[in-house]
């Protein structure tokens, strides 16, 4: 499977062999459902096999980076996938919430080498969320499982 884009540079994405995690937030749960289906569409197109794929759920996004950093430190996934949407609300709780995902998820992948991807929407509304998460390869939770591959991959080869 190649992905699209501008740089002509994109690897093919041979996924098979591969173990992914999926680690997602059921807050807003009707759409996360859809990025999570869209993770595994992706997963599926790249090859990796549906017994390599480890699924875990959390009550929101605050607490995905937690799950997935003691994934990544198990050492039974060569990526993981993070899903979850955050949409503004009246209070500043939007920004708390947004920015420790942001933060925890970045910590997650930085302080265990493993490559965890970035898939939690943060909107201004459940429409922004409603177009991120279709049935195309436009949902961003597929576009996640393919930067998951793309990362396994890569980090494979740099330590070998
Ligand atoms: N969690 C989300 O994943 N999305 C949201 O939009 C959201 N809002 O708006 O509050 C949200 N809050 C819950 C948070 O992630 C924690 O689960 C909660 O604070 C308990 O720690």
């Amino acid at each position: 499977m190649t992905r699209a884009g501008s740089s002509g540079a994109v690897p093919e994405l041979h996924g098979e062999g591969l173990r992914i995690g999926i680690v997602s937030a059921r807050f807003n749960d009707h759409i996360v459902t859809n990025l999570r289906d869209g993770a595994l569409r992706g997963l599926e197109r790249c090859g990796v096999r549906d017994n390599d794929i480890v699924e875990h759920w959390v009550p929101g996004a605050f607490e995905v980076p937690l799950a997935a950093k003691v994934l990544a430190q198990s050492g039974t996934v060569d990526a993981i996938i993070c899903l979850g949407t955050v949409i503004r609300g009246d209070t500043p709780h939007f920004e708390y919430v947004c920015e420790a995902s942001t933060h925890g998820i970045l910590d997650a992948q930085m302080t265990t080498g493993v490559p965890v991807m970035f898939g939690v929407l943060t909107l201004n509304t459940e429409q922004q969320a409603i177009d991120r998460s279709g049935p195309g390869i436009d949902n961003k939770g597929d576009e996640a499982a393919m930067g998951a591959v793309e990362m396994a991959l890569l980090i494979k080869k740099l330590r070998n």
